[in-house]
This record gives C-alpha cells, structure tokens and sequence, in this order.
C-alpha cells in the first residue's frame, strides 16, 4: 500500500540582492513585477536616501558607521568596508536563500565593493549565486572602469555565474534619442525577464521538470555567462528565437562555442511537437561547447500569447582570469584592500549636457528612480 505525504511548499527559495544605486533601482523595478511567494527581493544600500525612497519591503543599510548613511562615494573600498561591518546581517539573508542572483553596478562604491564581499560569503555558505553587473559608460572615465574591472575581477573568483551588462552597449543598441531612465530601464528587464523564466521553471512543475538540482549544476560551471528570454511568434523560426534568447545585444559578447551548461525552460501550450522539442535541443548543442551540460525542461501554458517562450541561462564560459580559492569572509583580502584604495570623482557633466533632448515617453515608471548621484546634483529625471 502507498500513501501520499503531505507535502509542504517546499519550493526553493530565490533572493535576489539588488546592491548600491544601480541594484536598488533594478530591485526597485522588479518590485512592480509579481512573482511567486518563493522570491524575495532585496535593497541593499550605504546611502539611507536611496533606501528611504524604495519601494522593496526589504532593505538592508549596510555600514552605517563606515559612512554615516551617505553612499561610499565611489570608493570600491568603502563599500567593502560597509559590508564586511554588517556582514552578520548579509550572512543572515544568505542563510535563508536557496540561489541568489545579486544584481548592481560595477564602477561605483557600494555595489563594486559589496557585491564581491557578498559573493564570498554566498560561497562560503555553499549558496548558488548568479550576479548579473553592468560596467560603466566609456564617458565615465577610465578611472571608473578600472575599478569597475578589479571589482569584476574580484567577483569572478566568488561567483559561480557572472553575467555582464555594459552600459555602453546601451549607447549602441538603443534608439539614440533614449532617456537615461528609459535605458537604465531596459538593461535591468533583462534580469527580471529572466528571474520571471526561473521562478516558473523551478517552483512549478513541468512536464518536463527541473529542479533545484539541475539549476546548481549548471550554474556551478564557475566563468561568464549569459542569459535571455524569448517568443516563438506563429510562422517564426524556431532557430532564430534560440538565437534571440541567447545572443540579447545588450549583453557582453562572449564566445557561446566554449559554455559548458545551459539551462534551458520552455513554455508551450499542449500542441507542442516533438520535434520542436528536439531542434531546441540540437540547436543548443550545436551553439554551444560540444560537452556541453544542456538541462532542458518543458512546462505546458495552456493560455500561452505565443507559440513558445524560451529562457535560457548558458554558463562556464571562460575568461583569462585566474581563479583563486575564496578568501575567509572575515579576513580581508588585503590584495582587494590596496587596489580599492584610490578613485577619482566622476564628472560626467559636459557629458550629460550634450545628451539629446529627451524624446521617449517614461510615464511607465511609477517608481522612483536612484539617479547615480553624479547627475541626481544635476536634477537629471
Ligand atoms: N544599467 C544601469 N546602470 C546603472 C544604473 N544606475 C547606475 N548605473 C551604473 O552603475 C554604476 C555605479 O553606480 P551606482 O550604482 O549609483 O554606484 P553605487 O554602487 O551606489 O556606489 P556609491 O554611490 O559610490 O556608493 C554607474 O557608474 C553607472 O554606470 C541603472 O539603474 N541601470
Ligand atoms: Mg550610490
């Protein structure tokens, strides 16, 4: 005789840190999108003032002795500094967390300091933890992204999975004429698109279901990766919305032939074929590094807008730097200490003034936005 026991939820838990100004006006963003009970978003800051205007329900100050409730300044070690003073707190959230994605931009003080801080103690405590980081805009200096380039360094030994989003691909991409707000805007959607494709395809289950199991073995392919979502629209090519999940413009360009994993969740209504199925697979296989680990799973919408929807995460790509075994979270790396020692104010001014006249419409953005501080003095909304 069997019996079915009684099954708590016992979904897995996804907490998604949105760290500094960048990752607090995507956390910010991704407050107005519902996702399941199972997600929880996360602002973490230095500066109170960006907090106090956020909509998330849970913040996180960190370092309120390091900088009094300003932001670090634009020192990367500032922002170290603040979340090694309150990593009791991070180590806290961590704990609570089956995967974390942490989210923020490169370039800055708190998130170029923290979110590698944060990584390491996600690493000592054996989480899964996917960052997603923008790097700066060329007109930000070179300063700027040196900095921005030792935090990435930093945050590749920590992280399992790193995607990168540079913000002068927004210039390239983009229609010219693009607000600030509007831009900043479509690079963070990237990251909610996808957290919407992992939630459903790792709390419900699918036909073809994965679990959190496979989402840790393919994250686990330690380098860089990339992520994306998109529609199969009726008489579209099936390859080429494989290759738009894959290939989003807004990412960093990196070299698919060598990933080693590939997550991958469709959602179709029931009329789905086989061989649909199968050319998603072969097509994946023949994108990707031939030994490739590709978890496939299959969730049926009945009320799907289009014929398929895919959402890809393709990880263990690999860069040239070296990886070093993670640093005990309570003492400092004193190699990060030196190289966060010293940065330059930003002064994007003449930039900005030579922007184009605001042209697009942004009345979608019911939230209040954290305008890095550099243009926030110059009243830019
Ligand atoms: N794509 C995108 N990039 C952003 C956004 N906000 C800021 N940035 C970028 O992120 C970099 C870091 O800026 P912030 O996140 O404001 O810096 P911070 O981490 O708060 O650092 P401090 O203010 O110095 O403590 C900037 O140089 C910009 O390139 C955003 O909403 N979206
Ligand atoms: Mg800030």
């Amino acid at each position: 005789m069997f019996e079915l026991l009684n099954q708590t939820n016992n979904s897995p838990r996804i907490s998604v840190f949105g760290v500094g100004g960048c990752g607090c006006n995507t956390i910010n963003q991704l407050s107005q999108v519902a996702f399941n009970d199972n997600v929880q978003l996360i602002a973490v800051n230095t500066d109170y003032q960006s907090l106090a205007i956020s909509q998330c329900s849970t913040r996180l100050q960190i370092g309120i002795e390091t900088t009094k409730g300003l932001g670090a300044g634009a020192i990367p070690q500032k922002g170290y500094d603040a979340a090694q003073e309150s990593e009791p707190e991070i180590r806290e959230l961590i704990k609570l967390s089956d995967i974390i994605f942490i989210t923020g931009g490169m370039g800055g003080g708190t998130g170029t300091g923290a979110i590698p801080y944060m990584a390491s103690v996600a690493r000592e405590l054996n989480k899964p933890l996917v960052a997603v980081v923008t790097t700066p805009f060329g007109f930000e200096g070179n300063k700027r992204m040196q900095l921005a380039n030792t935090g990435l360094e930093e945050l590749m030994q920590q992280a399992d999975a790193v995607i990168v989003l540079p913000n002068d691909k927004l210039g390239q991409m983009l229609d010219k004429k693009i607000t600030l707000v509007n831009a900043f805007f479509e690079s963070n959607r990237i990251l909610q698109d996808v957290l919407k494709g992992v939630t459903t395809t790792i709390s419900q289950s699918g036909l073809v279901n994965i679990d959190l199991n496979d989402f840790i073995s393919v994250i686990s392919h330690q380098g860089r990766a990339v992520m994306g979502v998109a529609k199969q629209m009726p008489n579209e090519d099936l390859q080429q919305t494989i290759c738009n999940a894959l290939k989003n413009p807004l990412l960093e360009d990196v070299d698919l032939t060598q990933a080693k994993g590939a997550i991958v969740s469709i959602m179709a209504n029931e009329n789905i074929e086989l061989s649909q199925y199968n050319k998603i697979g072969e097509t994946l296989h023949h994108q990707l590094d031939p030994s490739a680990m590709v978890i496939i799973g299959l969730t049926i919408v009945p009320d799907l807008d289009c014929e398929i929807e895919l959402m890809v995460i393709a990880t263990g790509i690999p860069t040239t730097e070296r990886k070093v075994p993670i640093q005990s979270t309570m003492t400092p790396s004193l190699e990060l200490k030196e190289r966060f020692t010293e940065s330059e104010i930003l002064n994007i001014h003449e930039f900005l003034n030579a922007q184009p006249n605001n042209s697009v419409d942004d009345s979608h953005l019911e939230y209040n936005y954290d305008i890095p501080t550099y243009s926030r003095q110059l009243n830019i909304n």
